[in-house]
């Protein structure tokens, strides 16, 4: 089945900033927290770090030549703060400034409508050293960032996006220790995704005083339906301690004017939350003009002993929940079951559970798989003309669709092992070889043009 799709509706691509740029110390840049992180030994796969990454920062005119051939409407990439900013407050490097300045000038050349995200993870380090997103200053830096880019960038970009997926930073990087800064904690990884959605409403307020009417504003967040392994009810009761703690954590002040309800239950024992003000709710649940939805997979939940034995001392990620147990679907070479239909349900349970949701887009959505040596990717075609057909199937107000991603790039702690481009690049060489994928992706979009 094929619905049409509104008239405007973008065809992207996705890439961030410290998965792709390299040159961590050109120009001026400060450390962030993926520098630091991923100079620990084994905090990240095959001790790779941010270099070279795909050196993009000194090649982004071929790679900007690479979307001008796939033919896309919209390109989403990240700006890195501490290119902009090298401790996060203060000084502003101009440099960096430029680099950016230089990359959407070179977007609107080529008729590519830019979708910069001002936060993909690459938080600066002199921010961490002063508590990072545990501290609520951290917000008010974010807002201040997010203004002075909109205010040099404002005249070329109309597409705003604050936020990459809060959740992994809070939960995987102040909770679990698997991302920067690499913590294990309970208050503290309720405190970031707090303080994270505090930024982002806090910028979007910034951001708005200064900007045209034109100009839209949203936030991306992951969205993985979240369902229980089986009917018992303690796997139900552990799909929605899952589902709590990734999606309504972030959806309810977002979208639903208040806290997820069962949160403060859930973590008692490790969290007084003592780091909400009046007024935050009102800042965070600021009207927005678009929610983007990150879909990889759909999560599969069965109950599980909490692992932590002194309950104070628990994870914000221990939730006594088990998701190892898949379904007996296809998975993708990062084991992540394939299933198109969660892609659906994601976008059309969003639209059930707020009424006053924004219009959509599917920020990212794509796959990891082996290479062969011609580049035949078609498992990757296979999933993504399939997630495509089923975000189309969704009724819901779709403005459009990014694969992620256009290059290989630093896959956070796997490194660089698995390749999610629609392009290969050859780290030694800096060679980019489009896979089969990238000219199927640009024969269906010329398609889908002609269609009209
Ligand atoms: S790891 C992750 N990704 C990948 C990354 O390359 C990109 O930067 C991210 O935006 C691909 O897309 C996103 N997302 C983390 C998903 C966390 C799922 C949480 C499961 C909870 C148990």
């Amino acid at each position: 089945m094929t619905s049409s799709l509104p008239p405007g509706f973008r065809w992207g691509v996705a890439t961030s900033a410290f998965q792709i740029e390299g040159a961590t110390t050109a120009d001026g840049r400060g450390p962030s927290i993926w520098d630091t992180f991923s100079g620990v030994p084994g905090a990240v796969a095959g001790g790779d770090t941010g270099e070279p990454a795909a050196d993009h920062y000194h090649r982004w005119r071929a790679d900007l030549d690479l979307l001008a051939e796939l033919g896309v409407d919209a390109y989403r990439f990240s700006i890195s703060w501490p290119r902009v900013q090298p401790t996060g407050r203060g000084r502003v490097e101009r440099r960096g400034l430029d680099f950016y300045r230089r990359l959407v000038e070179g977007l609107r050349e080529r008729g590519i409508e830019p979708f910069p995200t001002l936060y993909h993870w690459d938080l600066p380090q002199g921010l961490e050293d002063r508590g990072g997103w545990r501290s609520r200053d951290t917000a008010s830096r974010f807002a201040d960032y997010a203004a002075l880019v909109h205010a040099e960038l404002g005249d070329l970009v109309e597409h705003w996006t604050t936020l990459n997926e809060p959740y992994p930073s809070a939960v995987a990087g102040y909770g679990e220790g698997r991302h920067a800064p690499g913590a294990k904690e309970g208050h503290g990884a309720l405190a970031a995704a707090h303080h994270l959605l505090l930024g982002h409403g806090l910028a979007v307020r910034a951001m708005r005083e200064q900007a045209p009417s034109q100009h839209e504003f949203g936030i991306v967040l992951n969205q993985s339906p979240v369902v229980p392994a089986s009917d018992s009810a303690e796997d139900a009761a552990a799909a929605s301690r899952q589902d709590a703690l990734l999606r309504s954590q972030f959806t309810d002040p977002l979208f639903g004017g208040r806290y997820a309800p069962g949160l403060e239950t859930m973590f008692s024992a490790v969290s007084d939350f003592s780091f909400r003000r009046d007024g935050d709710l009102e800042t965070i649940g600021l009207p927005l003009d678009y929610l983007g939805v990150n879909y990889y997979y759909r999560l599969h939940v069965a109950d599980a002993p909490y692992r932590e034995p002194d309950p104070a001392r628990r994870s914000v990620a221990d939730i006594g929940v088990d998701t190892s147990r898949l379904p007996d679907v296809p998975r993708t070479g990062m084991g992540w079951p394939v299933e198109p239909d969660g892609l659906t349900e994601a976008l059309v349970g969003l639209r059930n559970r707020y009424p006053k949701l924004p219009p959509l887009y599917v920020t990212e959505n794509g796959c990891v798989y082996p290479d062969r040596s011609d580049f035949a990717d078609y498992e990757r075609i296979t999933f993504l003309s399939e997630h495509i057909e089923a975000a189309r199937a969704a009724d819901v107000d779709l403005r459009g669709y990014f694969c992620w991603s256009l290059l290989d790039n630093f896959e956070w702690a796997h490194g660089y092992k698995h390749r999610f481009g629609l392009v290969h690049v050859d780290y030694a060489t800096q060679a980019r070889t489009p896979r089969a994928s990238y000219r199927w992706y640009r024969d269906f979009i010329a398609g889908e043009r002609e269609r009209g």
